[in-house]
């Protein structure tokens, strides 16, 4: 792929810098040249889709000038680029080839975007520096802000960039120049998103070169801007961030649109802060071509917005300038369709993907969390005078695990809520404080060892924490951020579910995001109650593409999270709250290397009358009534604790069941459409004929963690539970 550079502002003759705001007229014939193209390729689209050749088709009508002025103004393959589905002109500015987009539309397995596992236009180009987009509207933003996080720190902490094996560095590629600019854009409706305010506060508070692209046209789908935006306009809205500099221009205008960059590119590359440039376009040929906007905006709003299309603009603008004449226009645009004719011919030929490969880059393909280079025993620990050494919490021990790898590791940061020590730095220079570090004292003296760009406080917005560490991993850093509570992962469910996980399949294994989500989860608290009680992991098992982890001890809790943090995949990681100090599963610390893989079960006690497979607090509730049940009738139960929930092991499942022909699967979270549902719908599949009676569940009642410890205990799995179960299993 040819990546285009163009001079900068400034570097041409100053007859035309003056009056083409810098622009050459070289580059006017090229940026024409281009919009013309994108149109053209629209059109194509369109025709192909007719032609049912395509399965969709999205234009970036009416918004070329925006996209070929960024691109004139911004650096291919040095910047970074957050863009949309009207981005075409864009992409084309950038380096991407018009074969590479029907590539994408007739879903080529040579597709460069994803392989033919994308929609058109969704762009995602490695070497430019144009990172995977998704559908969901806005989901961009906060990437975009962990991008240009990266580049910050990378800046910083120059030794961080460097390769490493033994770990996800081995495979992971960075570049940073200490001047790149972050780009992202979105339409007017998109504006209504909340992570887009939470992209905006961020940028500005922490002056981020990002450059905020809006392209207004007036409508999302059918709905007006008037409806969107309150007073209908967003720059008036957003017009009190601090640190930004701002642009509202008419995006029709090519050489109005790209002064308004050069400006706002300026304004990042120096590092004043973020921009935010408000483009007023047109959308031609409705939203989609799914949509007839017909049936919403009458000819006459249309015909409005058509007199001010920017390629007709463009082509009078060089008529006039006498620039090119019309033959010249002719001849460029005879060559442009040329061209296009080669490329769809091209395309169509393209092979496209076979079926065998629809699970590649599910996962990373070089680093096998599950295998053996992530199993490693307990370094022996030595306790002060030759006594023993003391058993560490689970709390105790994510601590030193943390703290070991961010000795090991300077690609990590961490953030969250409440996660410093202090955000007012000097408190701590002073000792003046202790410090807090998590409302648990999981991340306690982190930043006070690290510094505070490398462990800080997030706003209190859970998109943002996992948003920001997209964009972080997906340049090289390793975030390990943390959600205070399960409870309260919501808000980032868009991320969870649409972008972190599916980044690697979604650009065909061209990126890919190994964040590390540390989550507090789960109830037995007294008093927990609703709120601060939750499980419902098996919502998050069930994303492909994300590594799910809930440890129920210390020494298991050290070795996973050290997996979790050098493996290549992204990890929700969750952590009991219940368990962190508990006096069950207590154990000295392991030392620095400790690891324990992924999908491998541990078996707590081995039995042979009946199987029970469960997890996280559950375990040691379990382990107390399987020896209640030894001591009181002789009934060995074999207790498997899976550790790890997706993957999860099957083997030692299946080896268990066959041996003992009786299992519960038991787990705290509600009992229906939970993780016990898989697990036992798999036994019921693959070991039917070793069963003796029939699966059975053991969980949390179909309703909510109450406050009242009666009514907890009550809703909750608890030890009688489970020995009942296990009994009735046993005698049946
Ligand atoms: C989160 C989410 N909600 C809804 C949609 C469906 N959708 C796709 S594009 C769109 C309108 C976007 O309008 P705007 O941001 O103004 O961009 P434009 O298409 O006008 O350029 C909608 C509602 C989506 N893709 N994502
Ligand atoms: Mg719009």
């Amino acid at each position: 792929m040819a990546t285009k550079t163009y001079p900068k502002p400034g570097s041409v003759a100053q007859e035309s810098a003056d009056k083409y705001q810098g622009l050459s007229r070289d580059q006017l014939v090229e940026a024409y040249r281009l919009m013309y193209t994108s149109r053209r390729v629209d059109d194509r689209e369109i025709l192909l889709k007719r032609q049912q050749k395509i399965f969709f088709q999205i234009s970036g009508a009416g918004h070329e000038a925006v996209g070929v002025a960024a691109a004139f103004a911004m650096k291919s393959a040095y910047d970074w680029f957050y863009p949309y589905y009207r981005d075409r002109a864009l992409s084309l500015g950038l380096g991407a080839t018009p074969y590479e987009m029907f590539l994408e539309a007739v879903g080529a397995a040579d597709d460069p975007n994803s392989g033919g596992r994308q929609m058109p236009s969704h762009w995602s180009f490695p070497k430019l520096n144009v990172v995977t987009q998704s559908s969901p509207t806005g989901s961009q933003v906060l990437q975009a802000v962990g991008c240009a996080e990266a580049g910050r720190y990378f800046a910083a902490h120059p030794e961080a960039a460097k390769k490493a094996s033994g770990d996800y560095r081995q495979f992971k590629e960075v570049q940073f120049h200490g001047d790149e600019v972050a780009y992202v854009s979105l339409g007017d409706g998109t504006t209504s998103e909340g992570e887009f305010w939470e992209g905006l506060n961020t940028t500005s508070n922490r002056k981020l070169p990002v450059i905020f692209v809006i392209q207004d046209n007036e409508y999302a789908i059918s709905v007006p801007v008037e409806v969107q935006t309150a007073g209908a306009n967003i720059s008036r809205l957003v017009a009190g961030f601090p640190n930004f500099h701002f642009e509202e221009i008419d995006g029709t205008d090519l050489v109005q649109t790209y002064a308004a960059f050069a400006r706002s590119v300026a304004y990042c590359r120096e590092g004043n802060g973020p921009a935010f440039i408000h483009a007023h376009v047109i959308r031609p040929y409705s939203h989609s071509l799914s949509d007839d906007e017909r049936l919403y905006r009458p000819d006459s709003e249309r015909q409005r917005d058509a007199a001010r299309d920017p390629n007709s603009r463009m082509q009078m603008f060089l008529l006039r300038e006498g620039i090119l004449d019309e033959n010249g226009i002719n001849r460029l645009e005879k060559q442009v369709e040329d061209d296009l004719q080669v490329a769809v011919d091209q395309a169509l030929d393209a092979a496209f993907p076979t079926p065998d490969t629809v699970t590649r880059f599910v996962y990373s393909p070089n680093l096998d969390p599950t295998s053996s280079a992530f199993e490693s025993v307990p370094m022996v620990a030595q306790g002060s005078d030759g006594k023993k050494p003391a058993a560490k919490t689970m709390a105790d021990l994510i601590n030193a695990t943390l703290r070991d790898e961010m000795r090991r590791d300077e690609r990590i940061v961490m953030f969250g809520e409440d996660v410093a020590d202090c955000s007012r730095d000097q408190y701590l220079q002073e000792k003046l404080i202790k410090g807090k570090g998590g409302v648990f004292k999981l991340t306690s003296g982190l930043q006070a060892e690290f510094g505070s760009d490398r462990v800080f406080n997030s706003p209190l917005a859970e998109a943002n924490i996992v948003g920001r560490a997209t964009g972080m991993a997906t340049r090289g850093l390793k975030p390990v951020v943390e959600i205070q509570f399960f409870d309260y992962i919501w808000p980032a469910m868009m991320q969870l579910r649409n972008e972190l996980p599916l980044i690697r399949w979604r650009s065909n294994n061209g990126f890919s995001s190994p964040a590390v989500i540390r989550v507090a989860i789960g109830g037995y608290l007294t008093g927990g109650s609703i709120y601060h009680s939750q499980c419902g992991e098996s919502i998050f098992t069930h994303i492909p593409g994300l590594r799910v982890v809930f440890p129920s001890n210390a020494l298991d809790a050290a070795g996973l999270l050290r997996t979790a943090i050098r493996c290549d995949d992204p990890v929700l990681f969750l952590e009991h709250k219940r368990l962190y100090r508990e006096t069950f599963g207590r154990a000295p610390y392991p030392g620095p290397d400790y690891m324990v893989p992924f999908g491998k079960a541990q078996i707590v006690q081995p039995g042979i009358d009946l199987s029970v497979i469960t997890y996280g607090a559950v375990v040691p509730r379990a382990l107390q009534a399987a020896q209640r049940l030894e001591r009181e009738h002789g009934v060995k139960a074999e207790l498997i604790d899976l550790r790890c929930l997706s993957p999860f092991d099957w083997e030692t499942i299946a080896a268990s069941v066959s041996k003992t022909n009786r299992v519960i699967v038991a787990y705290e979270d509600t009992l229906s459409w939970g993780y016990g549902a898989e697990i036992a719908a798999r036994i019921a599949d693959g070991l039917f004929d070793h069963l003796d009676a029939p699966v059975r569940r053991v969980a949390a009642k179909d309703t909510f963690v109450a406050y009242q410890p009666i009514l907890e205990d009550a809703i909750l799995p608890q030890a009688e539970d489970l020995f009942r179960a296990m009994k009735e299993l046993a005698e049946y």
